[in-house]
């Protein structure tokens, strides 16, 4: 079993899509080891995508992650990297393949719907960001998956 880090992004949550999205991430087979619902200060944000702090859309991004509610959730399930990132789809939901989330809910290259780790140490690391070791669920979330 893998874990990796989701985020509903503000703009997804905004625009009403959370629930959808919480729905595609258990019909996909993960289970919800973390999640809440959060409003990142544009700190936290910029800690969180510190490898992109030399990009030109650095501010832009940490400015639209910190903009309103997003929500964070720790998802394992086996290849959970991969499978998640195959779930959302391309960086840019103008290359993002029929049939995922963001395109379906993404609207541009900033505001694209959702985060996804890179790989499975990411997503351990980015679990580590978002959440307590005592508020990832070990077992038993299966009331949410159920
Ligand atoms: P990923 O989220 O698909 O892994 P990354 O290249 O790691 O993509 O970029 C992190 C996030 O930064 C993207 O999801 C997107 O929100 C934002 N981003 C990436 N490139 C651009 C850009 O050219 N303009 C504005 N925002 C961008």
């Amino acid at each position: 079993m893998e874990r990796t880090l989701a985020i509903i992004k503000p703009d997804a949550v905004k625009a009403g899509h959370a629930g959808k999205i919480l729905d595609r991430i258990l019909s996909e087979g993960f289970a919800v080891r973390a999640m809440k619902l959060v409003t990142l200060t544009q700190a936290q944000a910029e800690g969180f995508y510190a490898v992109h702090a030399e990009r030109p859309f650095f501010g832009e991004l940490t400015e639209f992650m910190s903009s309103g509610p997003c929500v964070p959730l720790v998802l394992e399930r086996e290849d959970a990297v991969a499978k998640w990132r195959e779930v959302i789809g391309a960086t840019n939901p103008a290359e993002a393949a029929e049939g995922t989330i963001r395109k379906q809910f993404a609207t541009s290259m900033g505001e694209n719907a959702v985060h996804g780790s890179d790989s499975a140490e990411n997503g351990v690391k980015e679990g580590r960001y978002f959440f307590s070791e005592s508020e990832i669920v070990q077992n038993g979330a299966d009331v949410i998956d159920a």
